[in-house]
């Protein structure tokens, strides 16, 4: 779990002379892996919420696909039912199952471990390992990424005709390791749109012990948290958020994840993902897609990390339209 200790050495790189509960205008100086370090220190984690070790099966050995089939796979467009839309549309996210081939996650999940090992050395023993931009350095990454299945997907939920990539994540939940805080994303991307989704692929079956990414339901549910104080130091706004959706009575989708199946949350979405309570790291990959046209906002803030790596060249207002920004799935244009 983490520490009071964790915390201070996460926001060691914090300006603590502006130690008002936002006194977040400064820029993030730091990586966006330190990002994610620093994020997680924010989520409140209760010895009495801990819970007993989960146990899982291994994972099934599957033959993995030749880079062509998964080529193929991601060309396809995956049938989605209207309402999966009318769902998401309402309720700011939604679960849909068998849009991956299960030894294509695990062939994924397999190019994830090699780029972690590389990036940290040996891989760590605890914490929450991520990275980002893996679609410019790994080729089965890459199909995954700049998937048209998936980023059809995006567009139609979000009711677009075209989407681009604002990023890619891998998290790595590792044993042990505690929550991720309750948020939305709109809170800390700097982007200028509501038009922003992101799709959330687990790399194992996942059950709810295992910490899947879990969701207040209503697209409107961000308004109830949204005068919650930030504070970049501590879990109150964590511990605010978890308040106003228990007075709130919001109902909360906190259930496994089969392989193959992945959720899509909106900007606006209320998330959270609860500890990993097993012996096996929680790996998923985060994509994030914008409506083509969307621009980044005027200041951004300590909370939107070193976006400038996901748009280099970008200047506040101007349209997020680097080249590491690709148009990925145009209507009319296939899959
Ligand atoms: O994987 C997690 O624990 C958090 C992911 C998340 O918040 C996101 O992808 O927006
Ligand atoms: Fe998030």
């Amino acid at each position: 779990m983490v520490t009071k200790k964790d915390i201070s050495k996460a926001s060691s790189f914090l300006d603590h002379s502006n130690a008002s509960s936002e006194g977040i205008e400064e820029k993030w100086a730091a990586s966006n892996e330190q990002w994610w370090d620093w994020y997680l220190s924010l989520a409140q984690n209760r010895d009495e919420d801990a819970g007993p070790e989960i146990s899982l099966d291994p994972l099934p050995s599957l033959s993995p696909p030749s880079m062509n089939e998964l080529s193929q796979e991601h060309k396809t467009a995956y049938s989605l039912n209207p309402e999966a839309i009318e769902f998401f549309q309402r309720e700011g996210f939604v679960k849909l199952k068998q849009v991956c081939s299960p030894a294509s996650l695990l062939m994924l999940r397999g190019a994830l471990d090699t780029l972690f090992q590389k990036a940290v050395g040996k891989a760590p023993a605890m914490g929450f390992p991520s990275l980002e931009m893996m679609w410019t350095i790994d080729p089965i990454a890459r199909l995954f990424v700049l998937s048209q299945r998936l980023a059809q997907i995006a567009a139609d939920l979000l009711g677009v005709d075209s989407v681009r990539l604002y990023h890619d994540n891998a998290l790595s939940k590792l044993p042990g390791c505690g929550r991720t805080p309750w948020h939305y994303d709109a809170h800390h991307y700097p982007i200028a749109s509501e038009n922003v989704i992101t799709v959330w692929i687990p790399l194992q079956p996942t059950p709810k012990g295992m910490g899947p990414l879990s969701f207040a339901k209503g697209i409107e549910c961000w308004r109830q948290v949204a005068d919650v104080p930030f504070s970049k130091f501590d879990d109150s706004y964590d511990r605010g958020i978890i308040q106003a959706l228990s007075a709130g009575k919001v109902p909360i989708e906190d259930g496994p994840f089969e392989l193959g199946e992945v959720s899509f949350h909106h900007t606006r979405s209320v998330h959270t993902a609860g500890p990993n309570r097993s012996s096996m790291a929680r790996v998923a990959l985060a994509t994030t897609y914008i409506e083509t046209g969307s621009r980044l906002i005027n200041s951004p803030t300590l909370i939107s990390g070193d976006f400038e790596k996901f748009m280099p060249g970008i200047q506040p207002g101007d349209p997020i339209e680097s080249p590491l920004n690709p148009i990925i799935y145009t209507r009319g244009e296939g899959p």
